[in-house]
């Protein structure tokens, strides 16, 4: 746990469900006021790199990637994320610096760390699933790819591979769901595994 707050992160493939997830967290937890984030943005910088990274149709180098990620985190941890958990208060948060490890490191190959500034999360929830199933939720929802989503299904199972290389090596952080469950299974399985340390914090 961190020394005061809660800091909970959600992270998968696309399509896993994070963003529902994390919406129905945020109304359980609305009593306790949670700080709720999303990345790449959540600040004026990381907006504008969230734009540039995955909108703006540039050739970016996998390196260079990497820091546009970590540049916006940066700016978020530093504005919203180490105050609020400062404060003692509950921060939940789709995707964080597991991403990074997963799609520049693991899928793109870049060699990878994680900054000792960035605070590591308490609990990180992995949404599992076949890759295929969240790209396919993506299209029946008409979201238009990002730069990200546009990739192969290669690279896609790349990232899950990662991701499962993350979560074996940090088993006390990492939470395992099955992201095929119904919306209101998955949340139960969350609430779950949050009711001990939310009581606690
Ligand atoms: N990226 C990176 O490379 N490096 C980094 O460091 C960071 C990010 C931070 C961000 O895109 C992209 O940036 C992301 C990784 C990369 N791209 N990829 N690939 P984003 O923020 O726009 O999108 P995302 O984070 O990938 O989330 P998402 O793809 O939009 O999906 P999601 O949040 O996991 O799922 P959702 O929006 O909650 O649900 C998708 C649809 O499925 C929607 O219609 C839901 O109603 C439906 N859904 C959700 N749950 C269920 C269940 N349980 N059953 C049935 N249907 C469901």
């Amino acid at each position: 746990m961190s020394a005061r707050g809660l800091f909970i992160t959600f992270e998968g493939t696309e399509g896993s469900g994070k963003t529902t997830q994390v919406e129905m967290l945020g109304e359980w937890l609305s009593a306790r006021d949670p700080v709720v984030v999303r990345e790449p943005g959540g600040t004026e910088l990381g907006e504008r790199i969230r734009e540039v990274v995955l909108y703006a149709g540039l050739d970016i180098d996998a390196e260079a990637e990497m820091y546009l990620f970590m540049a916006a985190r940066r700016q978020l941890i530093a504005d919203v994320i180490a105050p609020a958990l400062a404060a003692g208060q509950i921060v939940i948060a789709d995707r964080y610096h597991d991403s990074t490890l997963a799609y520049q490191g693991g899928a793109r190959g870049v060699p990878a760390i994680w900054p000792p500034t960035f605070p590591r999360p308490d609990v990180t929830f992995l949404l599992e699933g076949p890759v295929e199933k969240g790209l396919e939720r993506h299209v029946a929802a008409g979201k238009a790819p990002d730069r990200m989503e546009q990739e192969s299904l290669d690279f896609h199972r790349k990232v899950a591979a990662a991701y499962d290389r993350l979560a074996v090596a940090e088993p006390s952080r990492f939470v395992r769901l099955d992201a095929t469950g119904s919306r209101d299974k998955v949340h139960l399985s969350v609430r779950d595994h949050l009711t001990p340390l939310v009581e606690k914090a």
